[in-house]
């Protein structure tokens, strides 16, 4: 037997993109159902991205779930950019009359969010599995999936494909509708999840000779660090000893700074490529964040793009619910697109200008140098870094 269900919008999806969605929804009277393939306890503990767009907290903020965010978060108005065993820092706020970054944990904000969306009575069905979508490209859409023992259907008005770059939404579009952009890196992120006192007070960014490293934090208390490595790289042939080298190699400075080490809470290698699908719809179908676009992480952009799409969507479906408008919908995609290839292009330009390239004669080294030394010393190259990295207003 199937039970049936019925909700205006269903969201396949418990990442960033798909809670946002429902909230959003859920604040303008809009009813949604929530399909997770994974249970709470998984998806509150996936270490995922740390860093948030002033854009972003912003619209956390107006949304009503900014107050862990506001009391935990880290406020951040600079970074480093080394080289050469220098350091140079970018005064980012000084250069985008005062926007930030705000550190905080991607799994915080799911946190938050799903706490919100509880609270409020909304349904996430965690744990459903075999989620199938039916007839996306007519008007009355189904999705089916199974809890339990129990297989459900639920009649919906639109599905919003939010499950990532490794859901079922985008391959449920028929071949030839989707057009796809990608380009995979030849290198992996090593990434730890460590408990010490952080070194700096701000993210440093490092082109090294023996690759890319990224020293990043939760607290004041927990580091997140990243280390480039081969794509096919096992993470067993890593021994703590080696991690903590490694860091201290390509962080070194020529200064007296040092490295502050504790144990490794969490550790994982995370491939790096970039991908766009065009367009972003098909029929009643839209995709968000992953599912449609992905960033490799250098330039903090992945869940930032995810909230932004779901921005546009959740004002768009309440046009059309509230005043019969189409336009925002049929707008979506290429509305979402012009801040998605903005974002690809940045972090492709920020991953090319700092890892280490095995095939290089040299060349495209100095070339990186080159990019790095202008970035630093430059005020136009500056500022064209920092709205990027806190995230453009308008696209
Ligand atoms: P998510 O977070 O992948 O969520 C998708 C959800 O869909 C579920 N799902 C399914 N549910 C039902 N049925 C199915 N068949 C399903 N298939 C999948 C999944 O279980 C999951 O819960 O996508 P979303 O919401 O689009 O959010 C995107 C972000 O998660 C992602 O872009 C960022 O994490 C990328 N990223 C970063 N983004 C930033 O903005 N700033 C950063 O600093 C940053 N650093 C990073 C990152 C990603 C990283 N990794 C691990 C990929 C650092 C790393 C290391
Ligand atoms: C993180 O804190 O996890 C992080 C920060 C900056 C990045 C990527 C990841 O570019």
């Amino acid at each position: 037997m199937i039970h049936a269900m019925r909700t205006q919008v269903a969201i396949i999806g418990a990442g960033p993109a798909g809670l946002m969605l429902g909230h959003l929804l859920h604040q303008q009277g809009v009813d949604s159902i929530v399909l997770e393939r994974h249970d709470r306890a998984y998806v509150e503990r996936r270490v995922r991205a740390g860093v948030l767009e002033q854009g972003t907290v912003d619209l956390l903020n107006a949304a009503g779930i900014g107050e862990r965010m506001r009391r935990e978060g880290l406020i951040h108005r600079g970074l480093y950019l080394q080289f050469e065993r220098q350091r140079h820092r970018i005064a980012m706020s000084d250069l985008t009359g005062g926007r930030a970054i705000t550190v905080y944990g991607q799994q915080e904000v799911v946190k938050d969010l799903i706490a919100a969306r509880l609270a409020a009575g909304g349904q996430i069905l965690f744990a459903s599995e075999d989620v199938s979508l039916h007839d996306p490209g007519g008007d009355q859409p189904r999705v089916r999936f199974r809890h339990g023992d129990e297989r459900h259907e639920i009649a919906c008005d639109v599905i919003a494909g939010c499950d990532g770059f490794h859901g079922i939404s985008r391959p449920s579009i028929p071949q030839g509708a989707l057009r796809v952009y990608q380009r995979v890196y030849p290198f992996a992120w090593l990434g730890i999840l460590a408990a010490a006192p952080v070194s700096t007070e701000e993210l440093i960014y490092v082109h090294h000779e023996r690759g890319f490293a990224l020293h990043s934090m939760r607290s004041p208390t927990l580091c997140r660090l990243y280390l480039q490595c081969r794509p096919d790289e096992r993470i067993e042939q890593w021994s703590d000893d080696r991690i903590w080298s490694e860091l201290r190699t390509r962080l070194a400075t020529d200064d007296t700074w040092r490295l502050t080490e504790g144990p490794i809470l969490e550790r994982g290698i995370t491939a790096m490529r970039s991908f766009v699908v065009e367009p972003m719809q098909y029929g009643r179908l839209f995709l968000a964040g992953d599912a449609a676009h992905v960033v490799p992480p250098t330039g903090a952009k992945g869940m930032n793009l995810a909230i932004a799409d779901v921005r546009v969507l959740a004002e768009a479906l309440v046009a059309w619910y509230r005043a019969g408008r189409t336009d925002l919908l049929e707008a979506y995609s290429a509305t979402c697109l012009r801040r998605v290839w903005r974002a690809e292009h940045f972090a492709w330009w920020m991953t090319s200008m700092l890892h280490r390239f095995d095939d290089d004669d040299g060349f495209q080294q100095r070339l990186q140098l080159s990019q790095l030394h202008y970035t630093c010393t430059s005020m136009a190259a500056a500022t064209s870094f920092a709205e990027n990295y806190v995230g453009l207003e308008q696209v």
